[in-house]
């Protein structure tokens, strides 16, 4: 009975059933860039700037000037900077923070961002370097009047080498437009988010970023070899490297990925891209409990193993929340509580297919996975990704949305989703829980009409110190910003802090470089 339940997971692509698929595919891909891009602009309201909402309090920086203008625009030329229509680069993805700097600048290459810092540090101008502006912390946007560092125009792939495998590239190239040079070379980016379209691989960097891929590749610290970062007085720290071992002295590297833009700006990276797999399949299955998925994570690590590339998890009211918000979407399956989708990566195509068979037959038999699919199709892995990659989107599509990325042991990783819905009640629209299990990584997600303050204050600190009691992160991986800065000290002791605090006044003594971010 349960193997029929198999042969109907992989009859899924028929012949008739793909011709309907690639269609839909192509309408879900243009509409997420098209949500991506227009997300930060759309006409909604505004919210109040974020520098009043937060009674921030100005640093001590100087005032921009005519003069600081005319100058910058020698510099880059005129074109290169904007003093009006700056909404955009003033307000964040989840439309929460908004700044109101009255210049963004777009140097071309490392000199110009060497000399516009070296410029701002001596006169002591505030900046806020900025990539896709896709981060979800508030990050990457002013708080108060700081001047925009864009990195847009740094959007060169340098070199792809197939036999090193190593990709050197600007700071400002979008994620996909890197990965598909490195594609056209057989190679991959070890990186894959929603947010690609949009996002920088220098904003990547700078917030460490994991996305979907983590539990194969490792994240950022392994990947990028080498960096080269621009300090606040314009000095050039060359700390580009070509070899995967390098032990001369301080791994100074480390100290920008992750360091969100407070440290210096990333100009330029190299990144170690393995090969595109040859063979690529995707189950998505639905299970009746968060014990259930646990014991499928299990096995998938014990019989996937070396292939396994990703297993996440969407809750029920996730999903459906995307379903209805995205009607291009197309669930395989619906009416389970939790929905698993695992991805196995390989070189050989039928080994691959027959341990994904065994291990869902298995699951199967012992009652754990309840039904699915399981594709090698080109389109259906993507329409499923899709799925996936829209449900933060779903949350926020008509609403406001608290979102948390946490770590959490295990065992424990689901249990705050119950406790929340508990405490929010029918304030909230949606309470669920959706991310990257194979890492540990939960994003919790809680969905109101608008802002609501008395949900605010059911959820924060609660959620951090919920997480901390558990020895677990507040920030998984979109960094700390400005939503938390003040929640820091629930994921570092105060010696670190002490010491982060060091470094930031060692790197940068007139504190110039993203003020008002994670650290309070
Ligand atoms: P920005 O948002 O522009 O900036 C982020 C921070 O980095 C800011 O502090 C900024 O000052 C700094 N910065 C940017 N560029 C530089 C630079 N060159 N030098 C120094 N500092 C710089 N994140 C994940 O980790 N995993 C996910 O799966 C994921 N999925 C997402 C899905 C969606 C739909 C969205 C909207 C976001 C998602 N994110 C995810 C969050 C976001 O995409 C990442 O944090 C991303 O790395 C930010 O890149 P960006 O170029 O947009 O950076
Ligand atoms: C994801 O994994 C992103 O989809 C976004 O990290 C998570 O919006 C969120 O809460
Ligand atoms: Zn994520």
């Amino acid at each position: 009975m349960r193997f029929q339940g198999l042969m109907q997971m992989r009859r899924y692509a028929t012949a008739a059933t793909l011709r309907q698929l690639a269609h839909t595919h192509a309408r879900a891909h243009t509409r997420t860039h098209t949500t991506l891009r227009t997300l930060a602009s759309s006409a909604s309201p505004l919210p109040e700037l974020t520098q009043i909402s937060d009674h921030v309090q100005r640093g001590n920086y100087a005032e921009l000037n005519d003069k600081d203008v005319s100058h910058f625009e020698q510099l880059l030329g005129k074109n290169h900077v904007l003093t009006e229509d700056l909404e955009g680069y003033n307000i964040c993805f989840l439309k929460r923070i908004r700044g109101n700097s009255k210049l963004v600048l777009k140097p071309a290459n490392t000199a110009e961002v060497s000399a516009v810092l070296r410029y701002c540090n001596e006169r002591r101008l505030a900046v806020v370097p900025q990539g896709g502006n896709t981060g979800l912390v508030g990050g990457s946007v002013p708080i108060c009047d700081e001047i925009v560092l864009s990195l847009q125009r740094l959007n060169k792939v340098l070199s792809v080498d197939e036999v090193t495998g190593i990709a050197i590239v600007e700071a400002g190239c979008i994620l996909e437009n890197f990965d598909q040079r490195a594609r056209d070379v057989g190679l991959t980016v070890p990186l894959d988010l929603g947010a690609k379209a949009s996002c920088h691989i220098g904003g990547n960097v700078s917030t460490n970023a994991g996305g979907v891929r983590v539990v194969r590749y490792g994240n950022l610290h392994g990947s990028v070899l080498g960096i080269e970062a621009v300090l606040a007085n314009g000095q050039v720290l060359d700390l580009m490297s070509n070899f995967k071992k390098d032990n001369t002295g301080y791994h100074m590297k480390h100290l920008f990925i992750g360091s969100e833009g407070t440290l210096g700006v990333v100009t330029k990276l190299s990144m170690l891209c393995p090969h595109v797999s040859k063979a690529v399949n995707v189950a998505f299955i639905g299970l009746n409990s968060f014990e259930d998925v646990l014991k499928t994570f299990v096995s998938a690590k014990r019989n996937l193993g070396e292939i396994l590339s990703s297993c996440e998890l969407i809750d029920e009211l996730a999903l459906n929340t995307a379903l209805t918000q995205f009607k291009f979407l197309n669930s395989p399956i619906s009416g389970y509580p939790f929905y698993m989708l695992i991805e196995t990566s390989g070189s050989n195509g039928a080994h691959d297919e027959e341990k994904i068979n065994q291990f869902i037959s298995e699951g199967m038999e012992r009652g754990e996975i309840l039904d699915g699919t399981v594709t090698g199709e080109p389109g259906k892995v993507q329409e499923i990704w899709k799925i996936r990659e829209m449900v933060p989107l779903g949350l926020i599509e008509k609403s406001f949305c608290f979102k948390y990325d946490i770590s959490l042991p295990l065992r424990d990783f689901y249990g705050i989703v119950d406790v929340m819905r508990e405490r929010c009640g029918p304030l909230a629209t949606v309470v669920c829980g959706y991310g990257h299990l194979g890492d540990s990584n939960l994003h919790l997600n809680v969905s109101c009409e608008q802002f609501n303050e008395d949900i605010y204050k059911r959820v924060e600190p609660f959620v951090y110190e919920y997480t901390s009691k558990l020895k677990g992160s507040i920030s998984a991986e979109h960094g700390i910003g400005f939503l938390k800065k003040d929640y820091l000290h629930y994921s570092k002791n105060p010696v670190a802090i002490d010491w982060m605090r060091d470094m930031k006044k060692m790197f940068d003594p007139n504190g110039i470089l993203n003020p008002y971010k994670m650290l309070n």
